[in-house]
């Protein structure tokens, strides 16, 4: 490896996605990092809380990217927590990509996303992804439209940064990678020049080990779960024990709201928790690469979202970069 002092990194910053639940910035997080740290699932609001990548591009460029959790107005539950989380990180970063999906709904909802990214004046980008989905093809037009509009009235007003737009869907084959790589380019120049590196080249992120076999877990619950545990439940593990090298520890809990969900979460004869474990116990493995035992328990915790200690400790407070 390059002794990190002799490397010369040209520019450096921070690169955020945001976007409405759903949209596919975790997809795309972990295709331009080419990494799975952040979790993805078919149900929106799966992103949580900010979730940090290091990326090296080109061996010239450093790039702290940042997932958030999708843009929701809803006031109930943690919804309040994932609008700040995510809205927090925009006035920070150096660049940011909004990711609207092809399938998005709302035209309105749409465009004041980008006008609120505009008013940054930050560099940035409209990335519209699901670009495979054909029946809403149409859309793809009208996103396209709603750019020039907000653009030309940026030149008009002198503004620094018009909007760049990049067509994505990760089913597109090599033309998949190469866009990311367009984006990953467009992305470095736009940021500082760098002073220095600011991580180590063997730094993937800042998430502990234990934060992301908590994540892990979660996304299991998303894929098992149908309607309310995956939104109103939490993962925590108590211990992460290393002592026995040949088979770590993991003691876990499944966080839910009532005792109806402990009951649907354990299931008939507690098959569904056991199906949990198995296929989190997989997934911790297979990203550690290390033997594990997980010891998964549901445990009940009723508003547990407005236990502010407990927040704390799940890391759902807005953090500040
Ligand atoms: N067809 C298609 N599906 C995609 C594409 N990108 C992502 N998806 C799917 O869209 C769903 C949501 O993807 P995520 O990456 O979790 O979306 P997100 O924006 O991070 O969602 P939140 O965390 O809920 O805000 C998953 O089922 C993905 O597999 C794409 O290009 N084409
Ligand atoms: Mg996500």
């Amino acid at each position: 490896m390059k002794n990190e002092s002799q490397k010369k990194i040209e520019t450096a910053g921070h690169l955020t996605l945001v976007g409405f639940p759903n949209s596919g910035k975790s997809t795309l997080f972990n295709r331009l990092l080419d990494q799975k740290l952040s979790i993805v699932s078919a149900k929106p609001q799966t992103t949580r809380k900010r979730i940090r990548g290091f990326l090296e591009f080109q061996e010239k460029h450093q790039m702290i990217i940042s997932d958030s959790p999708g843009i929701v107005e809803s006031t109930s539950g943690i919804n309040p927590f994932l609008k700040e989380e995510s809205l927090s990180s925009l006035a920070e970063t150096h660049v940011i990509l909004l990711v609207i999906a092809l399938d998005t709904t709302s035209r309105r909802r749409a465009v004041e996303l980008m006008e609120r990214v505009q008013k940054y004046e930050t560099p940035w980008a409209l990335v519209i992804t699901k670009g495979d989905l054909v029946e809403f093809q149409p859309r793809r037009q009208i996103l396209k439209e709603e750019l020039n509009r907000l653009n030309e009235i940026a030149t008009r007003e002198k503004k620094q940064h018009a909007g760049m737009l990049f067509e994505y869907s990760t089913e597109w084959g090599k033309e998949s990678k190469k866009i990311q790589d367009d984006l990953l380019v467009w992305a470095s120049h736009s940021m500082p020049k760098a002073k220095g590196p600011i991580f180590d080249a063997d730094d993937l992120t800042d998430l502990s080990l234990k934060e992301i076999c908590e994540e892990l877990i979660r996304e299991k619950v998303f894929l098992l779960f149908e309607q309310e545990i995956p939104y109103q439940s939490a993962v925590q593990i108590r211990k992460f024990d290393e002592s026995k090298s040949s088979q770590w520890q993991i003691y876990a809990d499944l966080v839910v709201n009532k005792e109806s969900h402990k009951k649907m979460a354990i299931g008939v004869k507690g098959q569904m928790i056991k199906k949990l474990s198995q296929s989190s116990r997989k997934a911790i493995i297979a990203f550690l690469k290390h033997p594990v035992r997980l010891d998964l328990q549901v445990k009940c915790k009723p508003q547990w979202h407005l236990d502010k200690t407990f927040m704390k400790e799940m890391g759902y407070v807005s953090t500040k970069k």
